[in-house]
């Protein structure tokens, strides 16, 4: 009998870095290895992604999981129980059908990816094996450029900004390690540039950026360029911006609201407010520019891929593949974030991932902004070849969890470690369009 059987899944009701209730997972199998998971949730959530069952009572203010919980141990358990852990798209095909739902609500898609990432890494455990390497086709770890966020705004950080992140970018660094000693020399410039100014860079925010401060979206990208500056770093060379609009927090059905500056734009209007701020600081990278549903505005967004800057759908695509090849046949962006539980599945995950990379796509690989202190996300960045990944800033233990297990990648390989670096941004991909806002795509 193989020793990578499944022989017992148990679940439990756990909590996420926001201190939500969250679903934990452990395997065991049958030769006695073992795989544990606590699965992470979003607070910018699009309408499109798996969905979380929630208890919707009086515990925890309706965020219990109890119902998922009961679902994973008295549903999805005994269905996988006998499976062969290293066959986990079997496993999850297996918990898609029980589920029955393509959004896998009826069981909760919190308890379906509990344990799709729970045999995941009980499998590698069980055959000895990192759990990057289990998921690799190739020989080296391909460790990614990493996003970090600096400053926050939106929904993670009481709203204080409208857009949601900038993040650094260390295009230049040649190795993982360099690139986030760079990252975080880029928040600590930021950091006393924004003390020196009367804010207070010890309140973070969910994802432990800089929260709060700043008078309008345009002064957080001037505080993380001059940051990099006074880091001593050249801004764009070294170390580049991104920035995570997550429009829908900010599209009322009509117009773009920029709440903090007491401003509103339409579609287009909005899109030259970001072209400007591309002109004005070195942006390689722009997330959720637009609603997730304004499909006729994405297409007009190809004005800032011009120069071949990364555009990414986050919400867009939720992760879906019949939203992707929607994406891709329209030509609206560039790049695609990956969040397993916008999946609700290791292999859902992987498809979208894969379709992406045939596709010309770039890809990274994200945590959400409830997190936990897993770190099986950097593993699945490594063993995925993403080329990019990003879990939030340089503090908060659930973010350098993931680095940290990067960090130790690297470290461990030496000299066979590969590092995606600038590589990994779709700029630097030959043979893209870039397109003007008055051309007709
Ligand atoms: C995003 C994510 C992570 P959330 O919008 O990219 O930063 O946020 O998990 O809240 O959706
Ligand atoms: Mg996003």
């Amino acid at each position: 009998m193989r020793g990578t059987r499944v022989a017992g899944v148990f679940a439990w009701e756990a909590f996420d870095s926001r201190g939500r209730p969250t679903v934990g997972c452990r395997v065991r199998l049958a030769g006695g290895a073992q795989g544990r998971a606590i699965v992470p949730s979003g607070a910018s959530t699009g309408s499109h992604e798996a969905v979380e069952l929630r208890d919707r009572d009086d515990r925890f203010g309706g965020f219990g999981v109890s119902n998922a919980v009961r679902n994973l141990n008295d549903v999805l358990a005994p269905a996988v129980v006998g499976m062969d852990a290293v066959d986990r798209a079997g496993v999850d095909a297996v918990m898609e059908e029980l589920d029955g739902t393509a959004g896998l609500g009826r069981l909760g898609a919190n308890s379906v990816l509990a344990l799709s990432v729970a045999v995941t890494v009980a499998g590698a455990n069980g055959l000895g094996r990192p759990l990057w390497q289990v998921l690799d086709s190739g020989e080296e770890p391909l460790l990614p450029l990493p996003m970090v966020n600096v400053v926050s705004g939106g929904a993670h950080a009481g709203r204080a900004l409208d857009i949601q992140d900038v993040l650094a970018v260390p295009v230049g660094a040649g190795s993982f390690a360099q690139s986030m000693e760079w990252a975080w020399r880029a928040r600590a410039g930021s950091a006393e540039l924004l003390d020196a100014a009367g804010g207070n860079s010890a309140l973070v925010a969910d994802e432990g950026g800089l929260a709060g401060g700043l008078a309008t979206n345009e002064a957080a990208l001037a505080l993380v360029t001059e940051g990099i500056s006074r880091a001593g770093l050249v801004p764009g060379e070294q170390v580049a911006l991104a920035i995570d609009v997550a429009a829908n927090q900010i599209f009322d059905g009509t117009t773009y609201q920029l709440r903090s500056e007491g401003r509103a734009l339409p579609s287009d209007g909005w899109l030259l407010e970001l072209a400007g701020w591309c002109e004005r600081y070195p942006v390689v990278s722009l997330e959720d520019v637009l609603a997730e549903d304004d499909w006729a505005g994405w297409r007009d967004a190809g004005i800032l891929m011009d120069g071949g800057r990364q555009l990414v759908g986050d919400d867009l695509f939720a992760t879906q593949l019949d939203r992707l090849r929607r994406g891709i046949a329209d030509d609206v962006a560039n790049a695609v974030l990956v969040k397993p539980n916008q999946a609700g599945t290791i292999t859902r995950a992987e498809d979208v991932l894969r379709a992406a990379q045939g596709a010309g796509y770039a890809t990274i690989v994200s945590a959400r902004s409830g997190d936990t202190e897993d770190s099986w996300l950097a593993d699945l960045a490594v063993g995925w070849r993403a080329g990019q990944i990003k879990v939030g800033s340089t503090t908060r233990s659930e973010r350098t969890a993931k680095w940290n297990r990067l960090l130790e990648i690297e470290a461990t390989a030496g000299s066979r470690a590969q590092f995606a670096g600038s590589d990994a941004l779709t700029n630097r991909r030959p043979g893209l369009p870039t397109r003007r806002l008055d051309q007709t795509p």
